[in-house]
């Protein structure tokens, strides 16, 4: 299955990238609720305190089929989805992913996701390597919109 591979291929990256003090760190990832079969998205603060820039380049998660680095773009007056290959996370400052923006795409989720349900996320790093955390599901923040 794709998401078995591509777990098996962080991990191996994992395993190749040195250990030492977190210099990226994750804060408030969330994701919105859905339904088997369907979509969701997940939205977060990545803050970097390395004197270099890092990318995010993988995400992987058991919760859906497909995971993927998005960004949404209004395109005339409509809100457009695009996949990226990496999500720049600036020297000594942070990125952050939320509705309207730069997200982590769940597709095809191979599990119902309600509010209050957590789920482990790999996040996997160019430079800092590995890091996984958990999210929560809960409602949109007001305003936001994804799509
Ligand atoms: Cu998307």
């Amino acid at each position: 299955m794709r998401t078995t591979a591509m777990l098996a291929a962080l991990l191996l990256a994992a395993g190749l990238a040195q250990a030492g003090q977190a210099p990226v760190e994750v804060k408030n990832p969330w994701a919105r609720p859905g339904t088997r079969g369907g979509n969701s998205a997940v939205y977060m603060e990545i803050h970097n305190a390395e004197s270099q820039a890092d990318r995010l380049v993988a995400a992987g998660t058991d919760v859906a089929e497909t995971v993927e680095l998005h960004e949404t773009r209004m395109e005339g007056g409509m809100h457009r989805m695009r996949k990226v290959e990496a999500i720049e996370v600036p020297a000594n400052g942070r990125v952050e992913l939320r509705p309207g923006g730069l997200h982590v795409m769940l597709i095809k989720l191979n599990t119902v996701l309600r509010v209050g349900d957590r789920f482990p996320l790999i996040l996997r790093f160019e430079r800092a390597g590995r890091l996984t955390v958990e999210v929560v599901v809960r409602e949109q923040a007001a305003g936001g919109e994804h799509r």
